[in-house]
């Protein structure tokens, strides 16, 4: 989609700090972090938000996930948040997960 950053991101017109890549997903530093460490992965494919997600793409976004969470080293623990629609604070419309790490995570989120 032209008008979509994230797709723009993927074709490699917008720059990112790519962090993983594979056929069906990417995944980047997100340009403000909320944590030490704050990635954010997406489907290449265009898709709005989590409901959206089909099967196949939902199994490639966990794979991807877990080969993250692997070569960072998040043993310690991180935390994964898609927010979506607008109560969700979602603010761009292409499937993303936040994965965020590096310091204990307080709860209830904001
Ligand atoms: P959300 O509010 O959940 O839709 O998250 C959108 C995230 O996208 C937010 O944490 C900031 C990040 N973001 C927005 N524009 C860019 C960009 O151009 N590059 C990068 N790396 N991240 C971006």
């Amino acid at each position: 989609m032209e008008n979509c950053l994230f797709c723009r991101l993927v074709a490699g017109k917008i720059p990112a700090t790519q962090v993983y890549a594979d056929d069906e997903t990417f995944a980047f530093k997100d340009i403000n972090p909320v944590a030490p460490g704050h990635i954010l992965l997406i489907p290449r494919r265009h898709m709005e938000n989590m409901l959206d997600l089909d099967d196949a793409t939902a199994l490639a976004m966990h794979r991807a996930l877990k080969n993250i969470v692997a070569a960072e080293k998040l043993e310690k623990g991180f935390r994964v948040v898609a927010n979506t629609g607008e109560h969700g604070g979602q603010t761009v419309f292409h499937l993303h997960w936040h994965i965020l790490f590096g310091r204990h995570m307080g709860w209830p989120p904001g």
